[in-house]
């Protein structure tokens, strides 16, 4: 006998059906838990870690959705238009989906998070919608590095970066933020959970840590700023 589907199931044959297009079914999800994180060497930058702000249910049908348009080798990005294959650096791979909706979709929930006075010149405005979806797989990490902005062609630009991660329960793969002075005992990593987004300044030191066992699933995009317009710029 058949019976009748409830509206998530109905959206997600939808999305099977639709090459484009994903549509999240939200579902019951639990209040966002907001934590501060402390950062190394005693730094004052803006960080934290949003919980709940996907549900399972919406983080899988991301990965569902990434795999079937495809993964590639993570390229690194070395200037505004140039990107080399650097596997000593980073040797996970990468899909870039360009979606305005699913920006949306995130920033609606984030934006009450994100301080409107981080830059007083700056105000937020919204998500990049270059979403870059990060697949790990044991032995694969992200060295080192600072995160660069993303600059719009209207020279909106980005400060601070957004990762939401789509999966947890694998060992190593830990977002770590890192002493510049090389002191190991201030590495500060931050173990994925499930829907949760970590939200970081672009200049903080951090890496990808090494994936021991299992695969990871995170997506990065970052927080786009439009240049406030000042009494005296009319
Ligand atoms: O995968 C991670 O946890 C970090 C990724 C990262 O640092 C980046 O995409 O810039």
């Amino acid at each position: 006998m058949s019976r009748m589907l409830s509206t998530c199931e109905n959206v997600s044959r939808a999305a099977d059906l639709l090459e484009d297009k994903l549509h999240l079914c939200p579902g019951d999800r639990p209040p966002i838990v907001k934590t501060d994180l402390s950062l190394p060497d005693g730094q004052k930058k803006l960080a934290f870690f949003l919980e709940n702000v996907m549900t399972k249910q919406e983080c899988d049908a991301y990965i569902k959705k990434t795999e079937k348009m495809g993964y590639k080798r993570a390229l690194l990005t070395i200037g505004k238009d140039t990107q080399v294959l650097r596997k000593d650096i980073r040797n996970s791979y990468r899909c870039v989906w360009d979606s305005e909706e699913q920006a949306n979709i995130l920033w609606q929930r984030i934006e009450p998070y994100i301080p409107t006075d981080f830059n007083s010149r700056w105000k937020p405005l919204g998500l990049n919608k270059r979403l870059r979806f990060l697949r790990y797989d044991p032995g694969e990490y992200f060295k080192p590095h600072y995160d660069g902005f993303f600059e719009a062609e209207n020279g909106d630009r980005s400060f601070i970066t957004a990762q939401l991660y789509l999966n947890e329960g694998f060992e190593g793969g830990s977002t770590t933020f890192l002493s510049t002075s090389g002191n190991d005992s201030q590495a500060r990593p931050l173990v994925p959970r499930t829907g949760s987004v970590l939200i970081f300044q672009h200049n903080i030191f951090h890496e990808g840590s090494i994936l021991v066992k299992g695969r990871k699933y995170a997506m990065r995009t970052d927080v786009m700023f439009t240049p406030v317009k000042l009494p005296d710029d009319a």
